[in-house]
């Protein structure tokens, strides 16, 4: 006979990348579905929720999601770091496609995690997808950093909505279908 529980998983992400490349609008685009262009400065990191559930075998899975978003990127300091990446089982690593040294700058990031983390997925997002005539980094850009961390990659906009929904589900993807 076939077992048909649905497996229960909670995890715990971050989203890294510089100030205003627009971490804070994807999570908000992920968890109420729209865009809101208001900056809000806030110190620390905000945590937020959101199940999603997944196909698979066994009836598929739901994932309770913590999603950690860093705020005031500038300040943010080595011992901050320590308790923001602790536990986190991914990690969405965002870069803004009309600056190109924001994804030059994610190497760094992306090592700050992994020095807490260990090596978790990770998903690079070439994000503002929608602003095309200001494009600075090209698919080229972007396939050549997550092939180096061997991590896939989307272009998503929080403003239209273009692969948001997706750049979380298929971190959480990864993460559920890591053997433990
Ligand atoms: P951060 O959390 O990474 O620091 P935010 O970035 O989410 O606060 O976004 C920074 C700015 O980029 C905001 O503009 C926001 O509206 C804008 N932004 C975020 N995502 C997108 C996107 O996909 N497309 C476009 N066109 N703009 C985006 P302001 O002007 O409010 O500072
Ligand atoms: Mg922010």
């Amino acid at each position: 006979m076939m077992k048909m529980d649905r497996q229960k998983m909670k995890v715990k992400i971050c989203l890294v990348g510089e100030g205003a490349v627009g971490k804070t609008c994807l999570i908000r685009r992920f968890i109420q579905d729209q865009f809101d262009d208001r900056y809000i400065s806030t110190l620390g990191a905000k945590v937020s929720k959101k199940e999603i559930k997944l196909d698979g075998p066994n009836g598929g899975s739901d994932i309770d999601m913590t999603i950690w978003d860093i705020m005031g990127e500038k300040g943010f300091r080595e011992l901050l770091k320590e308790a923001y990446f602790h536990g986190a089982q991914g990690v969405l690593a965002v870069c803004d496609v009309t600056r190109k040294q924001t994804l030059e700058d994610l190497g760094e990031w992306v090592a700050a995690v992994v020095k807490v983390t260990g090596n978790v997925p990770i998903q690079f997002l070439a994000n503002k997808a929608d602003l095309k005539d200001e494009m600075d980094v090209t698919e080229a850009d972007i396939r050549r950093t997550a092939e180096a961390h061997h991590a896939p990659y989307l272009f998503t906009s929080a403003k239209t909505g273009q692969n948001v929904e997706d750049a979380f589900a298929k971190l959480a993807k990864m993460i559920a279908s890591r053997p433990s």
